[in-house]
């Protein structure tokens, strides 16, 4: 029986999105199957071939114009709701299906591809058309500087100190969808293990995190994760 006071951390990564249609990354036709991430999601890929940058994200912003939230992101913005203890849910991914399915207790430790900063002054606005080299920015006025708001590698992850406080206070960390290929997301599941929390991981096949785990569930994230929360809340 799961005390309604417990806290769960969730960590979702680009497996959760896949039924809705985007592209994960590691998958037999993933992203970085297809594309160099070292020449596109790279601070030093935006300095020397902005274009290029600009291309591969104007194209992944207009497919999440095409998609919708799926089961799985609908059931966790539902435990969210329904659910007496802590919530927390961590996002790798940068589309935006969390926040139109109706979750709001959310993290996007890797930023958001709806989003734009400024390279100069670091403002981050709201944006939902193609980024271009006309782009100025609205608070300090530079132009050709704005950025996809979007972690890219060797870059800081955002809003880590909120993450490792949820770590330390959960009671159950669940991990859905993630590879477990990128650090630090990779290393929630010792670290939250290490602090004394159960951990479940819900993915369609094994990760190279699931030796971290206490239990397993393997499935479409559709049909397993709408499938858990169901236990959970009526348990
Ligand atoms: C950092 C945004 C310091 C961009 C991403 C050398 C140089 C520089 C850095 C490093 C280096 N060596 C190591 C590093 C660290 C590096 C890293 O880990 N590299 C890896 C490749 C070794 N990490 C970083 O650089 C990070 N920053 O380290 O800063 C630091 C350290 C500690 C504390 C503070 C600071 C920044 C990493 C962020 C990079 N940005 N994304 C963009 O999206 O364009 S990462 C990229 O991979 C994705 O965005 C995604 O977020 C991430 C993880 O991928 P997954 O989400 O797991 O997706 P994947 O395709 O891999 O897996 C899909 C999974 O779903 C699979 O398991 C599959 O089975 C499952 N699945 C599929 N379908 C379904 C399903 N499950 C359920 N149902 C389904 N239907």
């Amino acid at each position: 029986m799961m005390a309604d006071r417990e806290n769960i951390v969730v960590l979702t990564g680009a497996g959760i999105s896949a039924e809705s249609g985007v592209a994960t990354f590691r998958d037999k036709d993933g992203i970085w199957s297809k594309f160099d991430w070292q020449k596109l999601a790279t601070p030093e890929a935006f300095e020397s071939d902005q274009q290029t940058v600009y291309d591969f994200y104007n194209t992944r912003r207009h497919k999440l114009r095409d998609v919708s939230p799926n089961p799985a992101h609908e059931a966790l913005a539902r435990l969210e709701r329904e659910w007496g203890g802590g919530f927390t849910l961590i996002t790798q991914n940068i589309d935006n299906l969390h926040e139109r399915a109706g979750s709001q207790a959310l993290i996007h430790m890797h930023g958001e591809m709806m989003k734009i900063r400024c390279a100069e002054c670091e403002t981050v606005t709201p944006y939902d058309d193609d980024l271009s080299f006309d782009l100025a920015c609205r608070a300090c006025g530079e132009s050709g500087r704005m950025r996809p708001h979007v972690v890219w590698f060797g870059e800081m992850p955002l809003e880590m100190e909120g993450i490792y406080r949820a770590l330390q206070e959960a009671d159950l960390f669940v991990a859905i969808g993630t590879s477990g290929a990128v650090y630090p997301a990779a290393g929630f599941a010792a670290e939250a293990q290490a602090m004394g929390a159960r951990t479940l991981e819900l993915n369609l096949e094994d990760s190279d995190i699931t030796p971290r785990f206490d239990a397993v569930r393997r499935g479409p994230a559709g049909a397993v994760v709408p499938e858990w929360v169901e236990e959970l809340l009526d348990a």
